[in-house]
């Protein structure tokens, strides 16, 4: 009878010294057979290398779960306020070697392989990517998630776990050719299926408004469909410890059948049913700064941003405590407009479902929501047509009216403001056909709105939200990008890692300013030797790793010159090509004598529907062929385009790279953060006064930093003064002969017609003003030459990027979220 419960029997602390989960290398590789054995179901003789992967994985995973539980103890108990992230898109990278580095198990785990007869780089080697992003964007969710979990926060990332990521990047005849990305095929063994947690997503229908029993006033939803969010967690494990959450949903039907279709022997609506709720998690959209107007991707929003605010009211409520305080427990960060829908379903699920009165909801609402911005271009803007959007969620369109009608009231009246202001402000844009505009209901309904460089979020208030900067001033911040030091220095680039352990010791892994003490050591010629070999290790790695993706040799003396980022036009990759046929040509007339060898490599993907992103491809290719071939400069320049930017890849990029393309025209670029990765491994930067740059060149000094191009204000003249790219090109007799080329038919076969779109477009448009930014490029392009013929000079200035890059670290970016708009703090874990 008195039997106690199982929760009170077991002490989960008093488990950590188990066998099972120690770290040594005995019991590594027991867990190890075991999970081959007992997990999987193999024998040594017939375990495939995805088998031994497989293992290995669960292995780890299992010592993951220890360090897990003992955080997710700590929070319940300590009741702390936590962290809700929710983001469309994660770009996690390979988890094996970052979690071995995590639990700091590297140097056992590779010996246990070992006696095993098994190469630890080789397991480490096959694991697919999860694709789950397109960029930068759910790139900095998943280094935020890192350092959410490193410093001890409470966390619960949210997103969609898309069947099929973004796609996989071949090049066919230097075209790009997209093929589907089968992530999952040979399985997970890092999620764990919640099918208890579980939640039902409607959609469609409609509305019926009348009273309830007690004769309140109530809005029923009656759904056109319905579909199941089944939870599949991840769990991220911070460096030495602590853990955090990363919460996929998948869609599902909510029975496996339609059984009134079976019964009635019709079989295959019965399965057509399943097929088209699972359609929902299918596939992420691979456009990165567009928004189409899809259906497909509204019900995507929706289906994971209501999955995501049930499971966090349910959290709540089984701690025991008040829906009303509810923003008292959660801060909730919508990573751009993505999930903002979710502030018109936490009113719903408020107000429809929990009967709170509208004043109380919105006042939770409003505390609970803060919004990142992550761009000003007015084509990545999210709006939604409003029959569409009456279509997929007519009760949200009634309460997105009703947030607008009282936001309006209140400014024409208490603010006095005039038609045109609030027509400006209006959460529906009525100009043409009626829009909902997402940053808007994004603004409104968060008490917090933030830009990711100073740069940017100074931008964001005078341009895209000005006039609720205006109104409300205090809800403005900025909080600049930071990466995680774990994947993009230590991990990726372990020997420099070592190196400046041995010199300043291994505090830097949690405190990136630590890396100021490598100043002094910028001068010092035995280390500047070390660093610079290592450079050299780093560059014939990814030398050989070229030759095997492309075919095409490179010489690691070379200068390896990187731009290595989404292609697209503000980006300005076809600048960079630019000044690549201006150095071919000048080569061939024997002019250029001080031209140091140089290996210039791209590496992107564009989205499969940005014509103009994909002609600049091909672009590159064409001229790495005429380029590479031609014995005449291919001693003193190659070019190459590595197939598949992906999380993997790029950790072999940035390691080597001799110089960071950042050449996005000034005012385009919200932050970068491949700019920061690409420094923090030792490269010099050149790059135009945008996004974090600006940043980045204040903190290594103006002296290490190459800087070219026109200002924002610059930029700004410019248009105002009616810019005329034409002459541009007439004047500069240099650049002219550059465009020329480019449809003279020597980079196509004699075909002249090929890259015309792209040249006409640079003529007479130039949206991105390259002809205006050339010869500033092409002169500072000189002065990194010149630099490089000073190797000690270019080892000193590498050291002092390194050294100085403390601030870019997602530690300090999570700390500033945490102070300024978050309100958390650490957990205390014994
Ligand atoms: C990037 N945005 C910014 N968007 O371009 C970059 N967009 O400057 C910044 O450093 C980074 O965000 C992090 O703040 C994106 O990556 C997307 O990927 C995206 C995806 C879908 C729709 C719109």
């Amino acid at each position: 009878k008195d039997e106690k419960k199982f929760s009170d029997k077991i002490n989960i602390a008093s488990t950590s010294g188990s066998s099972r989960i120690s770290h040594s290398k005995e019991a590594i590789k027991a867990s190890f057979l075991d999970s081959l054995f007992y997990g999987i179901g193999r024998v040594p003789a017939l375990a495939t290398p995805n088998d031994r992967y497989t293992a290995l994985a669960l292995t780890i995973r299992d010592r993951i779960f220890q360090q897990f539980i003992l955080t997710t103890e700590s929070i319940s108990k300590q009741d702390a306020r936590a962290v809700a992230y929710l983001s469309a898109e994660y770009l996690p990278g390979p988890h094996l070697a970052n979690n071995l580095l995590n639990l700091e198990i590297t140097a056992q785990t590779r010996e246990a392989m070992e006696e095993l007869g098994i190469e630890l780089d080789d397991l480490i080697a096959i694991e697919e990517e999860p694709g789950l992003g397109n960029g930068g964007l759910g790139r900095l969710a998943s280094c935020y998630l890192d350092s959410l979990a490193t410093l001890g926060i409470p966390a619960i990332a949210y997103g969609i776990r898309y069947e099929f990521g973004i796609f996989d990047q071949v090049i066919k005849d230097g075209w790009q050719v997209e093929l589907t990305d089968k992530w999952l095929h040979y399985g997970n063994p890092w999620e764990v299926v919640r099918p208890e947690i579980a939640y039902e997503v409607k959609f469609g229908g409609r509305t019926e408004h009348g009273a309830d029993s007690n004769g309140k006033f109530q809005v029923t939803w009656v759904p056109g469909s319905e579909v199941k969010g089944t939870a599949y967690d991840t769990p991220i494990l911070g460096y030495k410890g602590n853990g955090a959450v990363l919460r996929l949903w998948r869609a599902e039907a909510i029975e496996s059948f339609d059984f009134a279709a079976f019964n009635l022997g019709d079989y295959y609506r019965a399965v057509e049913a399943k097929m088209l709720s699972e359609n929902i998690t299918k596939v992420l959209y691979p456009n990165d700064q567009a928004q189409g107007g899809k259906e497909l991707r509204l019900k995507q929003q929706y289906f994971f941003v209501t999955c995501s605010l049930q499971d966090i009211i349910r959290l709540h409520l089984i701690q025991g405590r008040n829906l009303e305080r509810l923003h008292e427990k959660f801060a909730i960060q919508l990573n751009d407009t993505h999930p903002a829908i979710a502030i018109a379903e936490l009113m719903r699920l408020l107000v429809d479902v929990h009967q709170l009165d509208w004043a109380k909801a919105w006042h939770i609402t409003q505390n609970c929501f803060a919004y990142t911005n992550h761009t000003l271009l007015p084509e990545a803007l999210e709006k939604w047509s409003i029959p569409l959007f009456e279509k997929v969620l007519p009760r949200h369109l009634e309460i997105i009216y009703e947030i607008n009608h009282r936001f309006l009231e209140e400014i024409r009246h208490q603010h006095s403001y005039n038609n045109a202001q609030i027509a400006g402000m209006s959460i529906i844009d009525e100009s043409g056909e009626r829009y909902i505009r997402m940053a808007h209901l994004a603004t409104i309904g968060s008490h917090s709105v933030n830009g990711v460089s100073a740069m940017h979020s100074e931008l964001l208030k005078k341009e895209v939200l000005h006039d609720f900067a205006g109104l409300w001033p205090d809800k403005f911040c900025n909080v600049t990008n930071g990466i995680t030091p774990r994947r993009f220095l230590y991990l990726s680039n372990t020997p420099l890692a070592e190196l400046i352990s041995s010199y300043i010791g291994n505090g830097w892994i949690t405190d990136l300013d630590q890396l100021r003490k490598l100043e002094p050591y910028a001068d010092d010629v035995s280390f500047q030797n070390s660093w610079m070999e290592i450079k050299l290790n780093n560059k014939q790695h990814l030398a050989a790793l070229l030759q095997k993706q492309t075919g095409i040799e490179i010489d690691p003396a070379m200068l390896f010159d990187i731009q290595a980022k989404r292609i697209h036009e503000y980006k300005r990759q076809h600048l960079k090509v630019l000044h690549i046929l201006s150095v071919y040509l000048r080569l061939k007339k024997g002019e250029l004598i001080n031209f140091s060898p140089s290996a210039f490599i791209f590496a992107g993907k564009a989205a499969p529907g940005y014509i103009m992103a994909k002609l600049l491809i091909k672009l590159i290719n064409s001229v790495a062929d005429l380029v590479n071939q031609d014995t005449e400069v291919n001693d003193k320049m190659k070019v190459v385009f590595m197939p598949d930017f992906n999380v993997k890849n790029a950790q072999n990029l940035y390691p080597a790279a001799d110089l960071s393309e950042q050449i996005s025209m000034a005012g385009m670029e919200a932050s970068g953060t491949g700019n920061m990765k690409f420094s923090l491994n030792g490269a010099l930067t050149i790059g135009t006064l945008d996004g974090a740059n600006v940043e980045i060149r204040q903190e290594v000094g103006e002296d290490n930093f190459f800087l070219f191009g026109l200002s924002v204000e610059q930029v700004q003249a410019n248009k105002t003064a009616g810019y005329q790219p034409y002459d541009i090109y007439q004047q500069n007799q240099h650049l002219r002969e550059v465009l020329d080329f480019i449809v003279s038919g020597a980079l196509s076969q004699g075909d002249t017609q090929l890259f015309r779109p792209l040249y006409e477009n640079l003529l007479y448009q130039d949206p991105f003003m390259l002809l205006a930014d050339y010869q500033s490029y092409i002169d500072c392009q000189e002065q990194v030459h010149e630099l490089w013929r000073e190797p000690k000079e270019w080892a000193r200035k590498s050291i002092l990027n390194v050294a100085r890059m403390g601030k870019f670290s997602s530690d300090r970016s999570i700390r500033d979220y945490s102070d300024l708009i978050w309100k958390v703090t650490p957990i205390n874990k014994k």
